[in-house]
Order: structure tokens, then sequence, then C-alpha cells
């Protein structure tokens, strides 16, 4: 299997393992990872999993993009099929209720950074480059990196990285938020739990309805955003979390949440 699902102390680990066509996404390989995430998605219900990392195997590529090779000589229905895959397992992603965060300490080009970019962090070491460079090969983002890359850094700056399928060094990730933050160099797996570990403290449903008033609002109004964060403000209000928080910081001990 190209796709290796582990999990373990509440963490879900998905690695890519096709180190020699540095992690290129096959549509089989798609199919491994739709099929991890009904398997996180049950341990999400059953409260194992409060986490994801997706990492890539070997020392140069989190993921070089789709699979060219198996992109040529297919039909347009076969193109649309594929392309309609590839979103639904990134918005698969997009949609869990736990934080997740891709470790780009390598290339993330094409379908690798469309992968990263559906998770909710991205963390990238000095070595990392990224870019969508589908337009030189006379063709378009298809995963989601047309919508999520100028929701993420403004319409702007995705139309040149678009446009030009330049490559975007570590640093300037860092700089127009395209990753959230730039680690020192290590253990892929380990970076990506340094990471995570401060948010995994918070109770999962309000981290779950602070995310879905920010991804909900930033796509429409100001005033339709408002009354999403009034409605869910207003809900968070309801759980046992939210209850134990409270007292505990009145009563001046660390809160204990059980996700509910
Ligand atoms: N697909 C298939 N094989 C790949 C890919 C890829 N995306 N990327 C690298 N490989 C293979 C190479 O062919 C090579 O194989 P081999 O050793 O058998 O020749 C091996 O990986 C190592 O690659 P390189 O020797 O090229 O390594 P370098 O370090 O010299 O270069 C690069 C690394 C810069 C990453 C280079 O390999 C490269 O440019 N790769 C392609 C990157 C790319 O264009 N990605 C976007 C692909 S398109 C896409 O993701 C979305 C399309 C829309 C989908 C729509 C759905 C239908």
């Amino acid at each position: 299997m190209a796709v290796e699902l582990s999990i373990q102390e509440g963490l879900a680990h998905l690695h890519l393992n096709r180190p020699k066509a540095l992690n290129a996404l096959s549509f089989e390989i798609l199919q491994e990872i739709n099929t991890a995430l009904a398997n996180i998605e049950q341990s999400i219900e059953s409260r194992h999993v409060r986490g994801l990392i997706i990492t890539g195997e070997g020392e140069k590529s989190f993921c070089a993009g789709a699979d060219i090779t198996e992109l040529m000589g297919r039909t347009l229905s076969q193109q649309h099929e594929g392309a309609r895959i590839g979103q639904e397992v990134f918005n698969r992603i997009a949609a869990l209720r736990i934080p997740s965060v891709a470790v780009i300490h390598g290339y993330a080009f094409g379908g690798g950074l469309e992968l990263a970019l559906s998770c909710t962090f991205r963390i990238a070491t000095a070595r990392a480059k990224m870019g969508l460079p589908e337009i030189k090969l006379g063709l378009i983002p298809g995963y989601g990196g047309t919508q999520r890359l100028p929701r993420l850094i403004g319409e702007g700056r995705a139309t040149d990285i678009i446009l030009s399928g330049r490559t975007v060094e570590a640093n300037e990730a860092e700089r127009i938020g395209l990753v959230t933050r730039l680690v020192e160099d290590g253990q892929p797996y380990t970076l990506g739990v340094e990471f995570l570990t401060p948010y995994l403290k918070h109770g999962l449903l309000a981290l779950d309805m602070a995310r879905q008033a920010i991804s909900r609002g930033v796509q429409t109004t100001l005033s339709e955003g408002l009354k999403i964060e009034r409605d869910l403000s207003t809900l968070s209000f309801q759980t046992k979390d939210a209850h134990e928080g409270m007292t505990a910081f009145v009563e001046k001990r660390q809160a204990v949440f059980k996700d509910h």
C-alpha cells in the first residue's frame, strides 16, 4: 500500500509512501486515501482520534502532485471524473471535525499542494518548495487549487502563483500565509505532533464550531458571517464542555474537555 494509516495517542497519521515517484498521487492512491479517511472518520466518532497529520516518505518530497503519466490519453469524461474524485477526497479531509496538518519538508506541487490546502494547517521546513505548476503542462489545477489558494492567500497572489506556475520557497510561503509556520528540520511526524499538540487540549466541539464560523463566514457577506458567528457562538454555550471550561476558570483549575 502506498498510503499508510496509523493511529496512536489520539492522532491519525496518513503517510504517502511512493518515494520513487516523489509520492505522486495516482488514482489508486486517491482511493487509498479515501479508504483511510473512512477509517479516520470512524475513529473520530469513537473518540479515538483528535488530530490528523499528513506526511510524505523520503527526504525530497511531500507530494509532487497528480501522477502525470496517468493523466495522458484519457477521455474528457474520464478527466472530469478524475477531478471529481480528487475534489471529493480533499473535501473529505477539509470537512473532518478534527484539526489536520500537512508537514511539507520538500516538494508540494500541484495535487500535492492541493492536498496540503485541504488541511486545517500547513507547516514547512526551510527545504520546502511548493506551487501549482499545472500551467506548464498546459493544464490548470483540478483538485481545488484555484478555489482554496485564493481563499487562503488572496486573489492577487493566487493568480500570480497559478498563472506563472512558479515555485514558492518556504520563506515566501510563510510570509504570504500559504504555510502556517516554518519549523526546524526534523522527523516529519514528530514535527506534526509538536505543531498540533497545543490545539488538542481544547474541546473538539469548540474547535469545530470556530473553524465552521471562519470557513463559512469568509465565503459570504460580513453581515451574513456575523449571523453565522452569533448562531454558532450561542450554540457553543450549550455544550457540557462550555460548562466545564467556565467552571474550571472560576475554580482556578485546568479544564478537562470531553467533547460533549
Ligand atoms: N507524476 C508522476 N511522476 C512524477 C511526478 C508526477 N507528478 N513528479 C515526479 N515524478 C517522478 C519523475 O518522473 C521521476 O521518475 P523516474 O525516476 O522514473 O524518471 C521521479 O519522480 C523523480 O523525479 P525527478 O527526477 O524529476 O526529480 P527532480 O528532483 O529532478 O524534480 C520535480 C522534482 C521538480 C518535482 C519534478 O519531478 C517535477 O516537476 N514533477 C512534476 C511536478 C508537477 O508538475 N506536478 C503537477 C502535476 S498535475 C496535478 O497535480 C493536477 C492536475 C489536474 C488534475 C486533474 C484531474 C484529472
